[in-house]
């Protein structure tokens, strides 16, 4: 296959976004967000930098990628299939009872995928093993692993950097998708993970930090991944979550949603015409939060309630009540954003309750409260 450039792999990765949106709407659930996040880096990875064949998925010399934040499928079956691994109609089966294409890869069924994963923290333990493998059998393949940034709170993935250090794996190059966020909010809240790059260099790995949305970077950055000698390297990509979908951009609520029928034909028009105006949380989010809200001047330290209008949590029509009954209301997903007649509210987080969030280790977050409960 000819190498594909700049806005060349742009119209793949706005074939690949569409895919997704439409398997994950059908499907009625999947990982959205993070696949639109790591939709750049997987279409540079299989239309530019990997060696593979898809006539020969299983070529003892082809070039492997894991997709350790294996939830991400709606990023990996789109581009696998327009790489040409199978069909695009079969991705009318993801998450169905009916055929393979499950929400984490199957390495037995799919083809082209080269690990099963979905426990996280795991994947890139199996690409250290892919590329001492090939160190071993003194083959030129590459290995390629895409993690999460909330994955990265995974004990086991610094087992695993450890590992790929000791062992000089300079054909292994990791790529940590920073979307800044994971499942349950901000991975600086849920459990800070930077500062990345010095965390990986006092492991003896490469650094390099690049735009995960820019496609010359990403083919920049792979390729002196490549000539980097002695080492395993990381690219550190920064990423919006939910990218090309205004509504999903860097909001964790659609981490592991599905969009309904209205929703869909919203982000499918948007990502045909590329439309990443909005940005920032969503107002929904913080007034769901314990808040302040300061409005028209006045400031109020609680709200009686929200509702959301079309049910959707994330976009449309929000309204709320503050607690001495005055409605709000806003119309889109900017903060500061234009309520009603034209005026503006302001909403700041207030913490009230103490909550320990220890990453998505099991290991730590089953750990920590068993022992602060202990007497
Ligand atoms: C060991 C393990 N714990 C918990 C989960 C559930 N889980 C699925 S996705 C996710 C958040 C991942 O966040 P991140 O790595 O940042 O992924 P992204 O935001 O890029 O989708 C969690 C906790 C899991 N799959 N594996």
């Amino acid at each position: 296959m000819e190498k594909l450039y700049g806005k060349q792999l742009e119209i793949m990765a706005t074939k690949a976004r569409l895919l997704g949106l439409d398997a994950v709407h059908t499907a009625a659930s999947g990982h959205i967000g993070g696949s639109l996040s790591a939709m750049d880096i997987l279409t540079t990875l299989y239309f530019n930098v990997m060696q593979v064949d898809p006539a020969n998925p299983q070529d003892p010399d082809r070039d492997r990628f894991v997709l350790s934040k294996g939830h991400c499928t709606p990023a990996l079956y789109p581009v696998l299939s327009l790489r040409g691994f199978f069909p695009q109609e079969d991705l009318k089966l993801f998450r169905s009872i009916k055929g393979h294409y499950s929400g984490h890869p199957d390495m037995r069924h799919v083809k082209g995928v080269d690990m099963s994963t979905g426990s996280l923290g795991q994947g890139i333990s199996a690409a250290v093993g892919m590329a001492l493998a090939g160190k071993l059998a003194k083959k030129d393949y590459r290995v390629y692993a895409l993690l999460g940034d909330g994955e990265i709170a995974e004990g086991q993935v610094w087992e695993a950097a450890m590992s790929a250090a000791k062992y000089h794996l300079d054909n292994l190059c990791a790529v940590v998708d920073v979307n800044g966020l994971q499942i349950d909010g901000a991975t600086k809240d849920v459990m800070p993970s930077e500062p990345l790059d010095q965390k990986f260099a006092a492991f003896n790995w490469n650094v390099i930090h690049v735009n995960g949305h820019d496609y010359d970077a990403l083919i920049a950055a792979f390729e002196a991944a490549a000539a980097c000698k002695g080492k395993p390297t990381v690219l550190i990509a920064k990423t919006t979550k939910g990218k090309g979908v205004s509504f999903m951009e860097n909001n964790a609520g659609w981490h592991g949603k599905a969009p309904n029928d209205e929703q869909y034909a919203q982000a499918k028009a948007e990502v045909e015409v590329k439309n990443n105006t909005v940005t920032g949380n969503t107002v929904e989010q913080m007034l769901k939060d314990a808040i302040i809200v300061t409005f028209d001047g006045k400031t109020y330290t609680s709200v009686a309630s929200v509702t959301d209008k079309d049910g959707a949590l994330d976009i449309g029509e929000v309204e709320a009540t503050l607690n001495d009954g005055t409605k709000i209301k806003k119309d889109n997903n900017n903060l500061n954003t234009n309520i009603s007649a034209g005026k503006y509210f302001t909403v700041t987080k207030l913490t009230v309750k103490v909550k320990v969030a220890t990453g998505i280790d099991t290991y730590v977050t089953v750990t920590v409260p068993g022992a602060i409960t202990a007497k």
